[in-house]
This record gives C-alpha cells, structure tokens and sequence, in this order.
C-alpha cells in the first residue's frame, strides 16, 4: 500500500537516473563491434529464439520490443543482433550486469545520497551539492556550461529556434525562484556525472532531475536515451494533468484500475477533482492521502543511503511442457538456484560485511483439475544459514511445506512454473562500527553540529512506514524470477504519522536548543578515536529465539559476535573516554529510529533478536536508553 509523506519543507534537488536499454550497453561493451548495430539481449531459452529483455534504440526504430521473441525481431529486424544473456548453472547468470550497474553506481554516489534502485537505476539527493554550488558559483558565474546540461529538456518551457541558448537562459536566470536555481545546478551537476559515466564506464544513461523522487523517476523516462528532464514546479500540474494514472508508480495494477473503472480518473490530473476526505473514504486513510498528494505531484520519500542491494535473489521459470512435476526435479533446481544464493550472500559478507537473516522461498504452480486456478502457492521465510547445503535443506523444507498448503487435501499431481529463492533483512554485521564512522566526521559541539534535523527525522522515525510507498524492486532478482505477491498488506497507520510528525517537530526543537538526545550522549565521547584501535569494542548480545530445536542457525559473524558478549548480556560500547552499555532485552525497538540512517542498520543488528522488546516501556528516548552506565 502507498504511504502518503509530505514533502519535507526546504527545497530539495532529486535526480533519478536510468541507464539507457542497459543490458545491450554491456554486451556492446563486451563487444564493440556491435555498437551502433541494432541488437537485442535475449534471455536463455530455446523457444522461438528465446525472449527479448533489452532493446537498443537502433533497434526500437525497426518496431522491435521487449515482448517479441527472437524470431519475431529478427522478422521485423532483418539483421538484429541478438545476444544470449550468460548462463551459469542453466540459468541466466546476471553477475555481469550486476557488476556493469555497481560501477554506475560508484560514480554516481559522489556529489550525494545515492540510492540503488535497481540493477540499472538509482535515485540521488544532490541538494547540498546544489546548494553548495548556488552559494559558490551559480550558474550564471559559470563561462563554461556542460554541453549535456544545455541539452536538458526543462518542462514547461517554451520552445524557441535555439533550444541551447533557451536552456542556457533558463539555467542561468538571475531572478528565477530559488527552488528553480537549485533545479539549475542539479542539472548541472546531473550533466556532470552522466559524463563521467560515460567516460569511465562507456554507458549512457538518462536522468531526470526535480524535487523529490516521484516527479525525477517520472521525467528521467520522458526523453532517451542519453538525455536529461528538468521539472521546475511551475511546470508540475500540466504534466500529470496528461499523464496517463497507470503510468504513475503504484498505479500500474489494481489501484489504477479502481480509479480508471470506478472514479473514470484517467490522468492522474483527474483526481484533483476528488477531496482527500471521499479518496479515504473510498481507498482508506493512508492511500486516500497519498493519492491526494500524487495528484498535486507531493512525494516526500526520502532518499536512502543505500549503494548495496536489498535483498538477494534468483530464480527460474518453468513454462508449459517444462513445469517441474516431481519432488527430485524440483530438489534439482532448488539446489542450483540455492548454490547461486548462497555464492551472492556470501560475497555480500565478504566484501560488504553484511549478513542476510532471511530465505525466502517463492514458487507458481497449479494442480491438475484444480478448481480454484487462482490459488496461489504460498511464499515461505525461515532464518537464512550460511552454507549452500544449508540453504537447500532449508529452501526445500520451505518448498515441502508451501507444497503442502498449496494441496491441501488434494493429492492428485501438481506442476511448477517457477521457483526463485530470495536473502533479506540484510544488516551490517555487529561490530563494523558504523556508529563510530558515522559520529567521526560530525562536529560534537552541539550549537554547531551539521548532524541536521533531516538526517534524524526523514530517515528516522519515518523510514518504518516511509519509503515503502516507493518500494523499489527490493531485488536485483534473475529476469527469470517472477514477481512475489505478498498477502500481508501495510496497515494503515495514522497514528503513527501523527507520532512521527510530533517526533519530527520536537527534533527540530532539540536541534535549535541543542539538546538533541543521541548528539548529547555522544557529546560525552572522545570522537577523535581511531576506528582501528583494539580500545573500540562493540559487544553484542542476542538471544536469537529463532534457533531451531537445537540447531546453531547463526550465521559466523553474528554468531562470533554473541560469543563475545558480557555474561550479563548487556551490550556494551567502550574506548578511550567512556563507555555506556545497556541491555537489549529492555530496549524499545522504536528508540532506534532516532538514529540516523547509517547506523540504524548496526544497531538494529544488534537488537533485532532480543524478542522481549516488545515489552519495553514506550516513550522511552535514546538518551535514556544511552545515558553512561544507567538502564532504563
Ligand atoms: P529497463 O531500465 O526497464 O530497460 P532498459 O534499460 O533496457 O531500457 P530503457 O532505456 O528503456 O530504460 O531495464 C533494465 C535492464 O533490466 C534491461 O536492460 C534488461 C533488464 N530487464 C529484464 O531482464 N526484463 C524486464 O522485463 C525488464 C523490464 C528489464
């Protein structure tokens, strides 16, 4: 369900940038030869010359398209190159446009927060880097304007004989609003970086620059490739009063459909016809909310410092003759696609000291004579093991038990037609110290910290609820992993924006008085530690109730940090100027919010096991939990 967030006040400059028909970029990368040459990437299958999943732009103008087959394209394109996506394991092996999108996203995520949204998009907060340039050399200082910034398309501006000379008036206007200055050098530094993606990684990619993510994700796809779009405010209303409501994300499926059947809303401009109060009535509280705010273009999602994917998974289908109908065949699969898995967390620990907690198994399947087709197999999850024998006991005991509940008291055969394994809740591991390496580069004297009051508040308390209205392909899954439909569904929860909302305004006040919580007791800390130093201990405790009968289900780093727990099970945090230690089990899991976005995953990979939590007293703040050598 969309969450509705209001856009935080201040002007923000938001870039979403989407690399141009990316697979074909790395292939032709990968073979020169073919630049230039229409050429499609065709996924492995020897059906009718396998599917098409990415198109080149010479190849679009013969009418070839994603949904074609090889055949098909090669009908409507005399002369396509197509290319097989590699195979590893007689499956697409995607490691290599995996690989392709990190460099991308290495390059982008210098001038701002950076947000991997999927294997080739990302969303960017550029608005202290366009603000640092508007106070030190805005646009109309500059002699030399990138030429790709001058290429922008800026909605809402007129046309004119010299589209360069347009731009250039526009991003040079000395008596333009601020917000539209701040847009200006956002497309310049935009400019900037698509640049150096071309010039270090060979890919174009097209970008759209605006105000929050909603209206950059919407214009980024409005002019490719290798092409950016401007959205100034002013220009916000004509562009959704024509954009059709299914092209808005989140409205593509059965939302969209209610709104175009029921309210004959075809635009999303339409629904500035309905009050707020009759979209609740008809939709509930929170969607009737956000689609008020979709109409008026409001999105206050923030971006999140996120570079690294949130979850891991791969996946295969098994179409028409192919469904797997035996227990083996399926075990089979299961195995390769789990060897994948555990191959990807593994690196993932490795090189990102990250650990994922979760395993997901996903399948489709139908039952012969089965009289209610719609029956969905159910999605099941246990405590992810590190190991790949460990995962493929587990994925199939998950795949025995959905199969089960799928049956029912059917037994008569049954068929796969796709199975794909998932890792998630991915945290940092305990002890990476990201507390120490996120205070390190803050000023500790309160009146003048440059922690702001948006890094607690738009991450913090509302990232449990927030940014799910954009809930980005959450992973970078094999083309042949198929959607997973979850049937739980985010509660509405307006209480909770009320309690944010009071979190946020007494934040802000703490900042003006000085006094904010989590800066007070780290104002007590010698700051100028040295993250090597065998002086700076994290201690974590966890009493991980989701250990099965017995079994050591801990992965090694988590596991290794339990072992080095206090007896009394406290966590606790020392080096050279104090120390504070609290225990866990007492923690109100919502005091964690207060932190800011970097170091709310490693504490929360401290906590997430200690169950009785949810017993601890609310209202609580950090401080309390915080202050030296005291328990709540
Ligand atoms: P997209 O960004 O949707 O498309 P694209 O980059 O190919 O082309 P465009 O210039 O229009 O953005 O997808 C990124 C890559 O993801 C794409 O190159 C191939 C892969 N992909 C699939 O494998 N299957 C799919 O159904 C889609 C949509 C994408």
């Amino acid at each position: 369900m969309p969450i509705p967030r209001p856009d935080p006040q201040g002007d923000r400059v938001i870039a979403h940038v989407d690399m141009d028909c990316f697979y074909v970029q790395v292939e032709q990368r990968r073979q020169p030869k073919l630049r230039g040459l229409p050429t499609a990437v065709v996924q492995y299958n020897d059906w009718k010359g396998g599917g098409l999943i990415a198109v080149s732009y010479e190849a679009r103008k013969f009418g070839v398209k994603r949904s074609m087959r090889g055949d098909e394209a090669e009908m409507v394109c005399p002369g396509i190159q197509l290319v097989q996506v590699p195979v590893a394991r007689d499956k697409a092996d995607l490691n290599v446009y995996r690989s392709a999108g990190s460099e991308v996203v290495s390059i982008l995520s210098t001038k701002g927060r950076c947000e991997r949204a999927s294997i080739d998009e990302v969303y960017l907060d550029l608005t202290d880097a366009a603000e640092s340039m508007l106070s030190e050399v805005p646009p109309e200082a500059l002699e030399d304007i990138d030429k790709a910034a001058l290429k922008s398309h800026v909605l809402g501006l007129s046309d004119d004989e010299d589209p360069e000379k347009n731009v250039r008036g526009w991003l040079c206007r000395s008596d333009a609003l601020r917000q539209d200055k701040l847009l200006a050098c956002g497309a310049i530094i935009v400019a900037q970086l698509r640049g150096d993606v071309l010039k270090e990684t060979e890919f174009t990619c097209s970008a759209g620059i605006a105000h929050n993510k909603m209206l950059a994700k919407l214009a980024s796809g409005m002019n490719k490739p290798a092409q950016q779009t401007i959205v100034p405010s002013s220009a916000v209303k004509e562009l959704l009063a024509s954009l059709p409501v299914k092209k808005m994300k989140q409205l593509g499926g059965k939302l969209g459909t209610s709104l175009q059947n029921d309210l004959e809303v075809n635009t999303v401009g339409d629904l500035l016809k309905f009050p707020e109060e009759k979209l609740q009535e008809l939709y509930g509280f929170n969607t009737g909310t956000w689609l008020r705010n979709v109409a008026r273009g409001i999105c206050g999602d923030e971006v999140k410092g996120r570079v690294l994917p949130k979850s891991h998974g791969c996946g295969k289908t098994f179409p028409g003759p192919k469904a797997l109908k035996t227990s083996a065949s399926v075990k089979h699969w299961l195995d390769q696609l789990c060897e994948e898995l555990s191959e990807r967390i593994q690196l993932d620990l490795d090189q990102n000291k990250r650990v994922a907690h979760t395993l997901t198994l996903h399948a489709r399947a139908f039952k012969a004579g089965d009289v209610e087709p719609h029956n969905k197999f159910p999605s099941k999850s246990c405590p992810l093991r590190y190991s790949a024998i460990k995962v493929q006991e587990d994925a199939k005991r998950l795949f025995d038990s959905g199969l089960r509940e799928f049956l029912g008291s059917h037994s008569k055969s049954w068929g796969v037609t796709s199975l794909a394994v998932s890792a998630s809740k991915i945290l940092d591991t305990p002890g990476t110290s990201s507390i120490l390496r996120f205070f390190q580069g803050k000023s500790f004297s309160l009146a003048t910290s440059d922690v702001s009051y948006d890094e607690f508040c738009n991450d913090g308390p509302s990232s449990s609820i927030g940014c799910q209205s954009y809930a980005l392909p959450e992973c970078e899954e094999n083309q042949e992993v198929f959607a997973h439909e979850e049937s739980s569904k985010e509660p509405d929860k307006p209480s909770q924006d009320r309690i944010n909302d009071d979190f946020c305004r007494q934040n802000r006040k703490q900042k003006v008085t000085g006094s904010g919580s989590i800066l007070r007791f780290f104002s007590g800390i010698n700051t100028s530690i040295n993250q090597a130093s065998n002086e700076t201990e994290i201690q974590a405790q966890s009493s991980e109730n989701e250990i099965h009968e017995g079994q050591d289900m801990r992965n090694p780093r988590q596991k290794h940090a339990i072992d080095e727990r206090g007896m009394d099970g406290r966590i606790s945090h020392q080096h050279t100027n104090g120390s504070w230690n609290f225990n866990a089990d007492e923690i109100d899991h919502s005091v964690v919010d207060e932190l800011p976005p970097e170091i709310q995953q490693e504490v929360q990979g401290w906590l997430r096991s200690s169950k009785r939590a949810k017993t601890a007293r609310k209202g609580s703040n950090i401080f309390h939990y915080f202050s030296s050598g005291e328990n709540p």
